[in-house]
C-alpha cells in the first residue's frame, strides 16, 4: 500500500480530484453493462427468459443458474474485465466464477483507484491505484459480494458477484432476461439484486424453453 502514496503521487490525485470534482454519476447501463461474463463452453441450451426484480440504486438484477448434478462441461476460464472508463465502472455489475481471473483496467485518462470490500463483512479485499491505461488482476477465492469503489471519484459504484454457478445472467433495467445457454437440468437458481429484500432462492427444473417468473422472493 504505501508506495502509492509517495509525493508524486499524491500530488497526481490532488490534481484529478480537483478538475473532476463533481464527478458524473453512474450512467444510464448500455447494452455492454448487461454482458453475460460466464458460460460453460459446448452445451445445447434452451430458451430461458424471465422477469427479475428491476434496477435497483442503479445496478441490475443477476440470476445464478447452480446445476445440482454439474454435467462436467468445461466452463470458460476466460478473464472478464471491469473497467474505468468516463468515471464509470463498466459494466456496474460484473459476474464471475471462482477462481477466475478478474482484470480492472483503467480506460481513462485520468488516475482512479479500485477498493474492493466484501459486502457482507467490509473487509476490504484490496485497494490499487489504476494509473491512465493501467489494468490491475484478481483471483477472487470465495463466493460473495463485492463492492467495489474509486476513492478518488466517490460517485464511482459497482459490484462483483463471486458464484460457483455454471451459468448467470444479468437482466435489463426493467428485470427481463433470457438466456440460450442453459442446458436442461435441475437448477438451484439465485436472484441477486442490490436490495436484499429482493434476493431470492429456489429449485427449478428446466426441462424445455422456460418462462420464470423471480420477481417475488419465495
Ligand atoms: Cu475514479
Amino acid at each position: 500500500m504505501t508506495q502509492f502514496f509517495s509525493i508524486p503521487t499524491l500530488l497526481i490525485v490532488g490534481t484529478v480530484w480537483f478538475v473532476h470534482l463533481g464527478c458524473t454519476p453512474m450512467t444510464e447501463p448500455t447494452e455492454e453493462r448487461r454482458n453475460v461474463p460466464i458460460t460453460a463452453t459446448n452445451v445445447e441450451g434452451v430458451i430461458v427468459k424471465g422477469l427479475a426484480p428491476p434496477v435497483a440504486g442503479g445496478f441490475h438484477s443477476a440470476i445464478l443458474f447452480e446445476q445440482d448434478e454439474p454435467q462436467a462441461k468445461p466452463l470458460s476460464t476466460a478473464t472478464v474485465t471491469m473497467d474505468q472508463r468516463g468515471l464509470v465502472f463498466v459494466p456496474g455489475l460484473l459476474v464471475a466464477r471462482v477462481g477466475q481471473e478478474v482484470a480492472f483496467t483503467n480506460g481513462d485518462d485520468v488516475l482512479h483507484n479500485v477498493h474492493v470490500t466484501n459486502a457482507a463483512t467490509l473487509e476490504t479485499i484490496f485497494n490499487v491505484a489504476t494509473p491512465s491505461k493501467g489494468a490491475y488482476l484478481h483471483i477472487f477465492e470465495s463466493v460473495g459480494t463485492y463492492s467495489v469503489s474509486c476513492d478518488v471519484h466517490p460517485a464511482m459504484a459497482a459490484y462483483i458477484l463471486i458464484t460457483e454457478a455454471e451459468y448467470a445472467v444479468v437482466a435489463q433495467r426493467g428485470g427481463q432476461f433470457t438466456s440460450s445457454d442453459i442446458p436442461p437440468g435441475r437448477y438451484t437458481v439465485r436472484v441477486w439484486n442490490v436490495d436484499p429484500k429482493r434476493r431470492s432462492v429456489r429449485k427449478i427444473d428446466i426441462t424445455k424453453d422456460a418462462e420464470l417468473n423471480l420477481v417475488t422472493p419465495e
